[in-house]
């Protein structure tokens, strides 16, 4: 007999279900099993006087193990799980669990430890299946658009990210360094004539910061295309994207991310608002009080994107806010410029970062002189060698796909993520 999923039973067809048990209850006449595989979970019954065979295979056997029944399911008034129960005819105990080591309400530490079983309550099946359908709605948006997936290399000879740390590796009898971004190569692809590229992968930063959004590999959604005009046209791209992506989870799950998380997954509307760094930092300082840090100037930090989060809230009644015109000595070499100004721009949501973007300098010249600047050339030479022999107008951006959601369910990035990587975390 084929298994068959627990959302597909039909009443009092002969049938084989299995899945982990969640719960065992082992009364004075019937043993109760809550069986759980991915489409929902049903109390199977055993009377333990008609059925004492079957009983005596769940002897031992405890919460977590994994169980297949063959039975029919029948309707009943008097069972909680949507009024349906299973009836076995037949055990098989496919995997017997020792207790589990995790207790209820155990730390995110000790839940990390024991990541796996952590992960198969109902709030983290649900948290993951979001963020692969908010990824599934952005991957659809893309090849709709003429999107060609692409898969760059995560070992790289040279930094691929200014301004945040890399990690080295060993790598023969040389030194290779763990990519921090596809931004190089995104751009290569664009040389090689592939007008719009994406590509979702792993990105690798050596920060040693242990705070609730950065993680030491989060996974990126990167977009490049050519052909742009100015990095309005890239803004414009990401709006559709993030609103195809939104879509998707909120027809899927939104009424469930409402039960489970008591969120709301707000499709934003188009256009997102869209302000100036300089007229940001006036309007943080008229309504809130807030003085960017010398430091930051020409930037943002994290407590002036908490503040421009209100402040969209408050003007615009959006989520989303663009800031742009960041200050070129705090923004990659790879902007192009206008005036002096990076024509890149920043997205928060709901108080944090989590995107940035631009049109790129695809000029040789220019972009010669602005590494120059930075005293990079040296060591992206290589780089500097996409653009010598013709490259069309492009930019693009990058979500990070765990801080997005994140913020969607209002976790930290160590919840978030499927497996948390940080600064003390290598482990499982
Ligand atoms: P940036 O460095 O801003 O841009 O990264 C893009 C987005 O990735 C996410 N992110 C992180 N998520 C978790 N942990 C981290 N340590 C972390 N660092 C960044 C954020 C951020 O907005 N090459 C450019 C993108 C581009 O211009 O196309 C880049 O990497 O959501």
């Amino acid at each position: 007999m084929k298994r068959i999923l627990i959302n597909e039973l039909v009443e009092n067809e002969e049938s084989k279900i299995s899945g982990f048990a969640s719960k065992i209850r082992d009364t004075k006449y019937m043993i109760f099993v809550i069986l759980k595989d991915r489409t929902g979970s049903i109390q199977v019954s055993l009377d333990k006087g008609t059925q004492e065979e079957l009983c005596k295979e769940l002897d031992g056997v405890i919460a977590g193990s994994v169980i297949e029944f063959e039975g029919k399911m029948v309707l009943s008034e008097y069972v909680k799980q949507g009024g349906k129960e299973f009836i076995p005819s037949k055990v098989n105990v496919l995997s017997k669990a020792e207790a589990s080591p995790l207790e209820e309400n155990a730390n995110i530490d000790t839940r990390m430890d024991y990541r796996w079983i952590d992960l198969r309550s109902e709030k983290n099946q649900l948290m993951l299946n979001v963020q692969s359908t908010f990824v599934e709605g952005m991957r659809e948006h893309c090849y709709k658009e003429g999107f060609t997936e692409i898969h760059t290399p995560k070992l790289i000879g040279a930094a691929s990210e200014s301004g945040s740390d890399v990690f080295e590796v060993k790598y023969f009898d040389r030194k290779a360094y763990l990519a921090q971004s596809p931004q190089f190569y995104k751009q290569m692809a664009l040389a090689s004539g592939l007008e719009r590229v994406f590509e979702v992968a792993p990105c690798f930063r050596a920060e040693n910061s242990n705070t609730n959004r950065h993680a030491t590999e989060f996974t990126s959604f990167d977009i490049e295309f050519a052909y742009i005009d100015s990095f309005e046209d890239v803004m414009d791209f990401e709006e559709d994207l993030i609103i195809a992506g939104l879509s998707k989870v909120k027809e899927r799950y939104g009424d469930k991310i409402k039960e489970l998380f008591d969120k709301e997954v707000i499709v934003p509307t188009k256009p997102f608002p869209r302000i100036k760094l300089e007229d940001l930092y006036k309007e943080l300082e008229k309504r809130y009080n807030y003085q960017i840090p010398e430091f930051d100037v020409g930037d943002m930090n994290a407590e002036a994107e908490g503040l421009a989060y209100k402040y969209a809230m408050e003007e615009f009644g959006h989520e989303f806010i663009f800031i742009t015109d960041f200050k070129k000595t705090k923004r990659a070499f790879y902007h192009m410029r206008k005036n002096d100004i990076p024509q890149g721009f920043d997205l928060i949501w709901r108080g944090a970062e989590i995107t940035s973007g631009a049109q790129r300098e695809h000029r040789y010249e220019e972009l010669k002189k602005q590494c120059d600047e930075k005293g990079l050339t040296k060591d992206v030479e290589f780089y500097l060698q996409f653009f010598k022999y013709g490259c069309p107008p492009h930019g693009g951006f990058a979500i990070g796909v765990d801080r997005f959601n994140m913020l969607l369910l209002g976790l930290s990035i160590k919840e978030e993520m499927f497996i948390f990587r940080g600064p003390n975390r290598l482990e499982p």
